[in-house]
């Protein structure tokens, strides 16, 4: 198998691409976005991602990555596409949709179909074969046909890719074993191999796991704040137990997977799924309880006029990517309720909606501080020199940054951190 088609360019396809463009096959990588086409062609890769802009320039350079508009006759497919939510929490399956229909006209005897996006199972067999099957050729019989999720963390991917297990579940086992000859290129760790439907489950059960985790730890963290207990106090002792691991509790759940893939369960299994849904509600709650918070304490210091200063908008801290970010819907949700809102980003050049500030001027004068995103740049703040700069000294860190840090002598009661 010398070709590879990607469908699919973005934050998991365009670095799939590179990694098998740069471990001995030829790649076509195709997305519908010009502009994406064009700077990957011309190695301008606008991420943060850590050596994903020197990958691709290396695989384009050696002319074995070449991004185009429209896929074309190879000898596997990767179908890397988004599966955002419609607004009733459905899958929107669109542009899985599309990517299999452009495929069509490329299939050939004996070529392999991998579907990598996150799907509720028995898309594989259900839409994804009934689609490829509209050029004549049988899946299974006459071309192979699997589903491999990507399992790779944001600011990690190039490490995780490698260095990750995978699990591969092909339509039949022929299927399967094809697949694996394809990852086993470049994954160092294990692959598992099972059907198409296991493996579709498997990736939903481990971001719900993430998700439900989670959401014990923003229940935990909602319960001590009316205890005026301090959360990452109480989940850090709890934490010593041998057999105990309580997450971070934060702002919300953000990202375009956590939160959003619980949902293509609750969608196939309502019923059953009343715990999954639960924890959605749970994490989902959290942007407000974080709102009501700020609302507290500018009221019992009786500030007219209070400017609050937002730290970080992103889904979560040292990436770019603003979806479904809870930081950021805080600050949507500060704005309309007519507060005066600074907010520093550094990992974002511009927003909108709002002006993005330094962190000089968002702590300069401010009244309150929301500490959203654990970005570099501000744990590695000294905040008891940012206190010096605050007009009143409210910081309410939603991070746990500032655990450890005598946050007592900042003069915040327990309630208002974390
Ligand atoms: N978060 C917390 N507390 C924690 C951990 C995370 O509040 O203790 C928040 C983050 O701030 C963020 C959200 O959860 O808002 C999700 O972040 P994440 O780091 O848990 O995961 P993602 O969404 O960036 O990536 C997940 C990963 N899944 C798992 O770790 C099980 C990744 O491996 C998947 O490949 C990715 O989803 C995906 O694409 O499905």
């Amino acid at each position: 198998m010398k070709k590879i088609c990607v469908l699919g360019l973005g934050y998991i396809g365009l670095p799939t691409a590179s990694i098998l463009a740069t471990h001995g096959f030829k790649v076509i990588g195709v997305d519908v976005n010009e502009k994406v086409i064009d700077s990957i062609n011309h190695c301008h890769i606008d991420t943060i991602e850590p050596g994903l802009d020197a990958l691709v320039s290396s695989a384009v350079k050696s002319v074995s990555l070449e991004a185009k508009l429209e896929p074309e006759k190879a000898d596997a497919f990767i179908i890397c596409v988004p599966t955002p939510l419609t607004n009733d929490h459905k899958a929107d399956l669109s542009y899985v949709r599309k990517a299999a229909k452009g495929i069509v006209s490329c299939l050939r005897k004996n070529n392999l179909v991998i579907l990598e996006s996150t799907v509720p199972p028995g898309t594989t067999t259900e839409v994804v074969a009934h689609i490829l099957e509209r050029s004549g050729l049988r899946a299974g019989e006459d071309f192979y046909l699997a589903y491999c999720p990507e399992r790779v963390l944001p600011g990690k991917i190039l490490k995780e890719l490698v260095e990750n297990d995978r699990v591969i579940g092909g339509i039949n086992s022929q299927s399967t074993q094809m697949a694996k000859e394809v990852y086993q290129s470049f994954v160092t760790a294990k692959i598992h191999l099972t059907d198409s439907t296991t493996a579709e489950m498997t990736k939903l059960v481990e971001n719900i796991f993430r998700d439900v985790n989670i959401a014990f730890a923003n229940e935990v963290s909602k319960i001590c704040d009316r205890f005026n207990l301090d959360v990452w106090q109480v989940v850090g002792l709890a934490n010593k137990h041998p057999r105990v691991n309580v997450l971070r509790p934060g702002p919300g759940v953000g990202g375009h997977c956590t939160a959003v893939d619980p949902w293509f369960i609750i969608q196939k299994a309502p019923k059953d799924a009343k715990f999954i849904r639960t924890a959605r509600e749970i994490n989902d709650s959290m942007p407000d309880h974080v709102v009501e918070k700020v609302d507290r304490a500018i009221k019992k210091m009786e500030i007219k006029d209070p400017i609050i200063g937002c730290l970080g908008i992103t889904y979560k801290a040292n990436v770019d990517d603003l979806r479904e970010s809870p930081a950021l819907k805080i600050v949507k949700i500060l704005i309309n309720k007519g507060y005066k809102v600074r907010v520093c980003e550094p990992n974002v050049d511009k927003h909108d909606e709002f002006d993005l500030y330094s962190l000089e001027e968002t702590v300069g004068n401010a009244d309150c501080l929301l500490i959203l995103v654990a970005h570099e740049e501000f744990v590695g703040t000294d905040f008891a020199v940012v206190l010096g700069k605050m007009r009143n000294k409210i910081i309410i860190d939603t991070t746990g940054i500032l655990k450890g840090r005598g946050q007592e002598s900042f003069g915040m009661s327990g309630s208002m951190v974390g």
